[in-house]
């Protein structure tokens, strides 16, 4: 049987760790895969989810199973973190995955079920495992302009008419925030008018939210994906702790689905759990409940909360620095829109040549349409990656 196989393509993302770690120069600079790193260079364990692993390991009494839907207090408790009161609760129902792309999956599932082989727009560029994710599922993709390299700002005048002409039988991803590859934005003036076009066309929105609180904040980052559930009939929702809770590899997601009542809400949600039972029955718990633990307790919730404040600073500082290092080394603008982007990531714009260049000659890693990870540089990379890239860039 195997021997028909011929190998697979690789995350090129993914990819990029090993490559990273088997370069020997001490003066490399990792800012590839999309994982926070704080001024150490260290993915630190939040100090919110260390003391609720604590007590989750003191207080569970019982492995047993929990269910297709998982953790019921931490689906409460992510509908509240990401929906807030936009919809009523009737029409919502949420389902923990493995992780946000778990959540992902399961949606595209669903959406498989309720009209097969229908188109989903990805942005252009989107995370590259959109693609595989929705194929797999039975879905068709197709893009819609989003960035422009030159400017390093949203087309939004080709994505708005990218929108209009889609149809009630289409379905449209939307980054909730902080825009992965690109961390070009919405303003919320943008976000009305999308919701405008979207609620005009029957398109049907899934929002893709991994970065909740990287951006301007947990309440101004959900900005566009309340807006989306307060104004359409139905919605889909996959989020991720990945990124807000640091907890990566306990992969923790919840896809949220809003139907356009109860009875609706209702059906889908069985037809949500149908499809993870069918991938893998029932979620992993450990993750989903430290996070329903924080959620869910005053004092821990704070320290999340102001931890999750610090990393975000963390990164628009670097963001202000970068741009004012290469303000000073190109004499010119042009790197400015680094100080505008929000979340992890910014899409330099530079050609696929120029990024191996930084690779060979600088140690510099980032992935290969010139995505960087803002966390990777720290404060004191700034100089050292603003020389490198003006070099290759000039
Ligand atoms: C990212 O770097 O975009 C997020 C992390 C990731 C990358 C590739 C596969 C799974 C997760």
């Amino acid at each position: 049987m195997f021997e028909t196989l011929k190998p697979a393509p690789q995350d090129k993302i993914i990819a990029l760790i090993a490559e990273y770690a088997a370069d020997e120069r001490d003066s490399k600079i990792d800012l590839g895969v999309g994982v926070y790193k704080d001024q150490t260079g260290n993915t630190p364990i939040m100090t919110a989810v260390a003391k609720a692993e604590e007590r989750r390991v003191k207080e569970q009494t019982t492995k047993t199973y929990v269910g297709m839907a998982g953790n019921v207090g931490f689906n409460n408790a992510m509908i509240d973190l990401v929906l807030g009161d936009s919809v009523s609760r009737d029409r919502v129902r949420g389902a923990q995955a493995p992780g946000g792309t778990g959540a992902l999956r399961l949606i595209a599932d669903l959406l498989n079920v309720a009209k097969p082989g229908a188109t989903v727009y990805l942005s252009d560029p989107t995370w590259p495992n959109h693609v595989p994710l929705m194929s797999a599922a039975g879905l068709k993709t197709a893009t819609y302009p989003y960035f422009d390299a030159e400017t390093g700002l949203v087309k939004f005048d080709e994505l708005c008419a990218a929108l209009e002409k889609m149809t009630a039988d289409d379905i449209v991803l939307l980054h909730g925030c902080c825009h992965n590859p690109t961390g070009a934005n919405l303003t919320d003036e943008q976000w009305d008018k999308v919701v405008e076009i979207v609620q005009k066309t029957g398109t049907f929105v899934l929002v893709d939210i991994a970065y909740l609180g990287f951006g301007d904040g947990l309440e101004p980052d959900a900005y566009g994906v309340r807006k989306l559930a307060s104004t359409l009939p139905e919605l889909a929702v996959a989020a991720s702790c990945s990124k807000n809770f640091g907890l990566y590899r306990e992969r923790v997601g919840c896809a949220m689905i809003i139907g356009a009542n109860e009875e609706v809400a209702n059906i889908t949600f069985s037809q949500l759990l149908s499809a993870a039972r069918a991938n893998y029955s029932m979620p992993p718990d450990h993750g989903a409940e430290i996070v329903r633990i924080i959620l869910n307790d005053e004092a821990l919730r704070k320290e999340w909360e102001d931890e999750l404040t610090q990393v975000r600073n963390h990164m628009v500082t670097i963001r202000e620095k970068l741009a004012e290092a290469m303000r000073q080394r190109s004499n010119s603008a042009d790197f400015d829109f680094l100080a505008e982007h929000r979340g992890m990531f910014s899409l330099l714009g530079i050609s696929q040549d120029k990024v191996e260049q930084l690779k060979k000659d600088f140690g510099v890693y980032m992935v290969g349409n010139s995505r960087m990870n803002i966390a990777g540089l720290g404060m004191d990379k700034i100089e050292q990656f603003a020389d490198a890239l003006v070099k290759v860039t000039r």
